[in-house]
């Protein structure tokens, strides 16, 4: 099976668990359950939960990482459906459709990524609950990374510095934590599962795999919100320099920022040559992911 096929199979099987993990739709409040239904289901590209099960993969165990991917999916889509807020990000359209308070309304998306955030915690608590140890190793890297130190704290970091021009050191914590940390918690989460002894000291290797790529999303994103047209993107292009957003594109240029992106992705293939194991998916994911096109 290639790459292509494989990155399908995977997005595939990550849309019919969620679907089946999610809260039936007609289940009491159904507007709650289909907001969150919506937003769940409107098309994501489902790259944290297939870094879950690629990371997983490097050493594989008996353990279905599956609900791993599941509820890191549930994080990352309770954080999108709350930038699009007015009071955040105010964008009314996110993976191809209407943001969830634009086909519902504030209040419904509001309390559906609050939702969202609990189901996490517990997909990931039921579903490993014959390995203890392991469920809260995995609940801990997530809770943590969800917390006012990683993404709340990078997105508060962002907003704060709307509409003025913050330095690099800033613009470096807001992409570290706003974006790096749920792709370093995704690797770090599925190589927790695989691994066992003495590759558990290997998980700090796997996370500074994770923080590059990170970062090389990050810039990518940056660019392609310059260079694609909200169609090809299913969110609002031009966003960030309408709304006053500082890029590296508005603080150094289209060509440092596509350089950038290639060294952070370089560095992410360099730190996974240490991390050993089996690696050829991760390897062609993160060469796909600095050319991706949405
Ligand atoms: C509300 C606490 C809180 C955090 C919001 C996700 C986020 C933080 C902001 C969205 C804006 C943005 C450009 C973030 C950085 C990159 C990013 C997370 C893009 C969206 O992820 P994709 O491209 O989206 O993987 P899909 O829809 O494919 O899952």
């Amino acid at each position: 099976m290639n790459f292509l096929e494989k990155l399908k199979i995977w997005q595939e099987l990550i849309n019919y668990k969620l679907d089946q993990a999610l809260p039936a739709a007609q289940l009491r409040p159904e507007q709650l359950h289909l907001a969150m239904r919506h937003s769940m289901n409107a098309g994501g590209k489902r790259l944290r939960p297939i870094l879950v099960l690629a990371a997983h993969d490097i050493f594989p165990g008996n353990i279905d990482p599956v609900p791993a991917a599941l509820a890191i999916e549930c994080i990352h889509t309770y954080s999108l459906i709350h930038d699009d807020l007015p009071a955040m990000d105010n964008s009314d359209l996110r993976r191809g459709k209407p943001s969830c308070h634009k086909a519902f309304d504030e209040v419904t998306a509001i309390l559906a990524g609050d939702a969202l955030q609990p189901l996490a915690f517990d997909i990931l608590s039921s579903s490993y609950s014959e390995d203890p140890q392991l469920a809260l190793d995995l609940i801990n890297i997530l809770a943590r990374t969800a917390g006012s130190e990683k993404l709340v704290g990078g997105q508060m970091q962002d907003l704060l510095s709307e509409g003025s021009t913050p330095n690099e050191k800033t613009l470096s914590f807001i992409h570290a934590n706003k974006t790096a940390a749920m792709i370093e918690a995704s690797l770090q989460m599925g190589f927790r599962m695989g691994c066992e002894g003495q590759d558990m000291e290997k998980l700090s290797l796997i996370a500074q795999v994770g923080n590059s790529l990170g970062l090389a999303f990050q810039a990518v994103d940056d660019l392609l919100d310059v260079t694609q047209t909200s169609e090809q993107l299913g969110k609002n292009a031009h966003h960030d320099n309408e709304s006053g957003k500082v890029t590296w594109i508005s603080l150094k240029g289209e060509k440092q920022a596509r350089r950038l992106a290639e060294s952070h992705s370089e560095n992410a293939l360099q730190a996974l040559v240490l991390v050993g194991g089996e690696t050829k998916f991760l390897r062609e994911l993160i060469e796909y992911m600095l050319k991706r096109k949405s």
